[in-house]
């Protein structure tokens, strides 16, 4: 799946370029082929760890992946296959994780709630609400300090995001707090 930096990306009132829809269309129709395949290996009990599926949400992991550059960090919550799959992780990784394998992404430990992929950014999922917040913004601070100029994206849910986001702007790292 190419990856789209929106930095590129001819946007204007009218809309995105044509090629632009296109490659945002195909990581959104994948992010919910592969959810179908899922729910379908639940029902079977094919796979049995905790999941919960993307469906529904594709348009959010694909934009706003896009938007980031290859080499910016994002991070999940408990939902997370399409941010996974939006931000370039392997598919097969993904399902090895899924079925408990050990070339699983995180060793076929995890599971679908502990998705790892960080040669494409992603550097974790974490099921605990609004945990990867302040995650978020010391992997910023980290990059910060690096100066490599990375931006990490957290995941709120949770009043705690206030109180991190505070700490953020007082710092002024660069992290940005989305969904
Ligand atoms: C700190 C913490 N408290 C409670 C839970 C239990 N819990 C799991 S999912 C969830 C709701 C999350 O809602 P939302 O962020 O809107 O995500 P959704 O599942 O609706 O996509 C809760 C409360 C948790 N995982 N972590």
């Amino acid at each position: 799946m190419p990856h789209v930096d929106a930095r590129t990306i001819p946007w204007t009132n009218d809309g995105v370029d044509e090629s632009v829809s296109l490659v945002l269309y195909r990581s959104m129709v994948r992010i919910r082929i592969t959810e179908e395949g899922i729910a379908k290996l639940l029902e079977q009990k094919e796979i049995r760890c905790p999941t919960h599926l993307y469906t529904g949400q594709e348009a959010i992991a694909a934009g706003v992946c896009a938007a980031l550059d290859h080499k910016d960090y994002i991070f999940g919550g408990h939902r997370s296959h399409g941010h996974y799959l939006a931000k370039g992780g392997d598919l097969r990784a993904l399902m090895a994780e899924l079925y408990g394998k050990s070339t699983g992404c995180a060793g076929g430990r995890g599971g679908s709630m502990h998705l790892v992929a960080p040669e494409v950014g992603l550097l974790g999922t974490v099921p605990l609400v609004a945990a990867t917040i302040p995650i978020a913004v010391g992997a910023a601070m980290a990059s910060k300090l690096r100066a490599d100029q990375r931006g990490a994206l957290g995941h709120p849910q949770h009043p705690r995001y206030r109180q991190v986001r505070q700490k953020s702007g007082q710092w002024r790292w660069e992290a940005q707090l989305g969904s």
